[in-house]
């Protein structure tokens, strides 16, 4: 062999064992949960069948193509609400524990309004319910996966406090509709992207951007939905329904760019932006000191008479702490943080009253998202940091995953499963107590602005075709597999 074919060829093979080498070959534990998960406006179509209400994203991807990549909708999307047998048959293929997906609140209550439920929609969340329970399968049920009602829109959307007493009337119906068979409640998915996207920069439906103001009224309200929901469940029906309910925080790991106090104190304030503002005021109570204080002093700059984060009274603060039974953690990626001067006093932002400079490093590893870099070592620090600061709280992580361009012969995620998992048993042997994983996504479905063009699925979908057939790909039979064997390489100790 020619010197250099060898060196490149040692190279490939040493690069590859150094991989298995470093993957944790500890055992999950017999009750730790393994599932994946959907939501509805991304799988399940039928966006106008059997008396839905329109909401949010039918609204925004009927008029407003453009800021769809692909120019898509969900109208039909992976066509769930006919195929969800076929769904469950994936899910039970795959060995998962537990299926998470959400309800369409549109889809149950057209008017938004708890006056009038659509009978069948019940139908088709009782349906699907019941045939992952027939399967073994555990229903891990979100509220809200961003699909809010279009007439809510209208009147003003999260950043208006009434729309607190509606997602509790809307979360009594599901409580009692389907409390009987669901031991696991998400009020929330990422209500960061709903308030930031939908509010603050225009990524998310509604796409408004009033930035440094709108993000912070939909976030008070939406926690506070959150814990009338929460106490709704502990007052009315847990007795009887002994599940337990949360919310889905997302975040990304933040990594200082050195150890200077400064770059360590800019990215302890970062992730107290970007996770304190959910999992403080809920787990700890209120907004976390450094976003009192900075948002007041930018407030106070520009002239304003009161701060842009709106305050709680002790009474709201009482009544949020502690509502949680687990936490809900979506996590994909990692930027580096570094210090930098405030930004100047002017426009608002999220972003500016932050003032770090976040980037992600370019020897890292991009996934077709081009926000997500795969960085397993993220999964571990995440998960440390978050068991220290907030008082070792059950973690279920509701996310993670990888996207590509659709491959069945999907490397990229399969070595993302393998290298993010192990960081979560590595993780756990340092103490963190995370009760279960679950795989985003069950299926290639509408990735929102990228529509079609990004895939995080497991299975593939062919949505050239108007069967929407599902095909495994290779990531699917290495999570198979590791669900079966509890076991990441090819033997455990
Ligand atoms: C999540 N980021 O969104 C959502 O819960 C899913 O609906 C979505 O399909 C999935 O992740 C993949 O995108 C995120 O920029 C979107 O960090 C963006 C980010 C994180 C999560």
């Amino acid at each position: 062999m020619e010197p250099k074919i060898f060196l490149i060829y040692s190279f490939l093979i040493f690069g590859y064992i150094q991989a298995e080498d470093d993957v944790n070959n500890k055992a999950f534990p017999d009750d730790f949960l393994f599932g994946t998960a959907t939501a509805s406006y991304q799988v399940e179509g039928a966006w106008n069948e059997d008396g839905k209400g329109e909401n949010i994203w039918d609204r925004l991807t009927h008029t407003r193509s453009s800021l769809i990549s692909d120019g898509s909708t969900g109208d039909v999307a992976c066509d769930s609400y006919h195929k969800y047998k076929e769904d469950v048959a994936l899910v039970k293929e795959l060995g998962s524990q537990h299926y998470r997906f959400s309800l369409s609140w549109s889809r149950i209550l057209p008017n938004g309004t708890a006056d009038v439920v659509n009978l069948a929609g019940v139908t088709y969340y009782r349906n699907l319910i019941k045939e992952l329970k027939d399967n073994n399968i555990e229903p891990l049920v979100t509220l809200y996966h961003w699909d809010l009602p279009q007439v809510f829109q209208d009147q003003g959307g999260w950043p208006d406090e009434f729309i607190v007493d509606k997602f509790a009337d809307y979360a009594r119906v599901c409580f009692e509709l389907f409390g009987s068979d669901v031991k696991y409640w998400l009020t929330f998915n990422e209500p960061k992207q709903t308030c930031l996207g939908g509010y603050a920069d225009g990524s998310k439906a509604p796409a408004l951007q009033n930035p440094g103001v709108a993000e912070y009224k939909c976030t008070h309200n939406v926690l506070k939905s959150h814990a009338k929901a929460w106490h709704i469940y502990d007052q009315e029906f847990r007795a009887t329904q002994n599940g337990k309910v949360s919310i889905t925080i997302d975040t990304s790991w933040y990594e200082p760019d050195s150890n200077s106090a400064q770059d360590e104190e800019a990215t302890e304030r970062k992730r107290m932006f970007e996770f304190g503002w959910y999992i403080h005021p809920i787990f700890i109570g209120d907004y976390p000191e450094v976003m009192k204080t900075r948002i007041a002093a930018r407030s106070t700059a520009e002239g304003l008479s009161e701060s842009r984060l709106p305050t709680f009274t002790s009474e709201e603060v009482a009544y949020i702490r502690g509502t949680h039974d687990f936490l809900g953690l979506n996590t994909y990626s990692t930027s580096m943080v570094k210090a930098i001067d405030d930004l100047p006093i002017g426009q608002t932002s999220f972003y500016n009253d932050v003032s770090v400079n976040e980037y992600q490093r370019s020897d890292w590893e991009t996934a077709a998202s081009g926000w997500l870099k795969i960085v397993p070592w993220g999964m571990r620090k995440l998960l440390n940091w978050i068991s220290k600061t907030f008082n070792d709280p059950p973690i279920l992580i509701t996310e993670n995953g990888v996207s590509d361009y659709g491959d069945v012969d999907d490397t990229v995620r399969v070595n993302y499963y393998r290298d993010y998992l192990s960081n979560v048993r590595s993780a756990m042997e340092d103490g963190a107590n995370v009760i279960g994983y679950t795989a985003w996504s069950l299926m290639d479905n509408f990735e929102w602005y990228a529509g079609y063009t990004e895939k995080f699925g497991l299975y593939k979908v062919d949505f050239n075709s108007p069967n929407r057939t599902r095909t495994p790909k290779t990531s699917a039979a290495y999570y198979k597999k590791v669900i079966q064997t509890r076991c990441l390489v090819d033997s455990c100790v």
